[in-house]
């Protein structure tokens, strides 16, 4: 009985939340602002990683529809999903989630073709299994011909290779493809899928490349590499799942960096973990800056042209298993209730058409706003006026 309540609640919500958002500009909206108007009114796109399974949730594609313009499918349409077992096709879930968002007007993210990590379980044993260069070759050639052409013109981008790098370090990943192929793999990978569908976006995906240091040299001499070679990549994929805090200042500068390669740019894996704080609000307050200083990062560079959040719902996040519960990292809570980290992330896209004078929060900054600080105080303490009121 509860449950029922509260999901007729969500579905008033939602009614409420459509007719404030046909009317007026999201700058005047405000809390009433869904994050898709929000992106449509800053010239961007907002979407979130999903899975069809959860559609059984009756709030779960409602809400999606009404907050994003995109969805990328978190698990469905990688190879252990895709192509289980060899020339086996498997499209249920992910020809789901496209059908979905055709009927709700919303572009689809393809993630991904290639990420064969040890740890993970995207790509199948068979295809570990192949040792022959000739034989991988040619499997990885159906398999993206397959894939890519299935969803030709219904997916608008691609994840080509996620994750080329070692996870902390700054090498290639010494992966399947890598081991049998040669550091060619990713190359190839882009090709074939350039082929399958010439109009599609292809992107690198990479993690831990928000912020400087060298896995971040490493990732762009791989990608000025790609493009020397003429690769056909169209973007690069920063993840952005935030263990840490951003550090929007450096996050801006290294988007910038790709932009000014002639490509695009995309936040493709948002999530941030609550972090340690005195009591819920203030933890759910720094969390809605996190998401504000990330999203006015990607606004105020021209070529990012789309957020991805990892899920949308802390009823549904991957860092659930992968760290245990608590950490709520997402836009919404469990029960479908905007967070501030939905007003932070919906204001941070917005700065792209009306920008605050504001700096966002960094080390760097505080100290440039400290030392201001100081220098109007000691500035002001000599101003005549107030001597003399003194
Ligand atoms: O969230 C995904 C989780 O459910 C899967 O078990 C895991 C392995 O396939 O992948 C997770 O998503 C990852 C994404 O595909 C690539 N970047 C890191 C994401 C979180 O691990």
């Amino acid at each position: 009985m509860a449950l029922v309540r509260q999901r007729s609640a969500v579905a008033f919500l939602i009614a409420i939340l459509q007719v404030a958002d046909a009317t007026g500009s999201c700058l005047d909206a405000g809390e009433d602002c869904s994050l898709r108007d929000a992106a449509a009114e800053a010239g961007m796109r907002v979407g979130a990683a999903m899975e069809p399974s959860h559609f059984s949730d009756p709030d779960y594609g409602p809400v999606l529809a009404l907050e994003f313009d995109s969805l990328t499918l978190e698990n469905s349409m990688k190879w252990q999903a895709t192509e289980p077992v060899q020339d086996n096709f498997s499209f249920a879930h992910a020809d789901a989630a496209v059908a979905f968002a055709d009927a709700n007007s919303m572009t689809v993210r393809g993630h991904n073709l290639v990420w064969a990590q040890a740890r993970v379980d995207s790509t199948p044993d068979w295809v570990e299994a192949i040792t022959d260069p000739d034989e991988l070759r040619a499997v990885l050639a159906t398999h993206v011909q397959t894939v890519v052409g299935r969803y030709a013109g219904k997916v608008d981008a691609w994840d080509v290779v996620n994750e080329p790098l070692e996870t902390a370090g700054t090498a290639l990943f010494e992966n399947h493809f890598f081991q049998v192929l040669g550091p060619g793999y990713i190359a190839e990978a882009f090709a074939l899928a350039h082929a399958a569908d010439p109009s599609a976006t292809l992107f690198l995906n990479e993690v831990l490349i928000s912020n400087g240091g060298p896995k971040f040299d490493a990732f762009l001499a791989l990608v000025t590499d790609l493009l020397q070679q003429g690769v056909p990549i169209h973007g690069v994929g920063f993840q952005g799942h935030y263990f840490g805090p951003p550090d929007p200042v450096q996050l801006e500068a290294n988007l910038r960096t790709f932009a000014d390669l002639g490509l695009i740019v995309e936040i493709t894996e948002l999530d941030s973990l609550l972090r340690p704080g005195p009591d819920l609000a203030s933890r759910l307050a720094v969390q809605g800056d996190e998401y504000f200083a990330v999203a006015r990062a990607c606004a105020r560079v021209p070529a990012c042209a789309r957020i991805t959040t990892w899920g949308f719902t802390d009823r549904y996040t991957w860092i659930d298993s992968f760290l245990g519960p608590g950490f709520a990292p997402l836009p919404l809570d469990v029960d479908y209730n905007r967070k501030p980290a939905h007003t932070g992330l919906r204001n941070g896209m917005l700065e792209r058409i009306a920008p605050t004078a504001v700096p966002v929060w960094s080390p760097g900054w505080s100290i440039v706003a400290w030392l201001g600080f100081s220098a109007l105080g000691t500035f002001r303490l000599r101003e005549p006026g107030r001597r003399d009121a003194n």
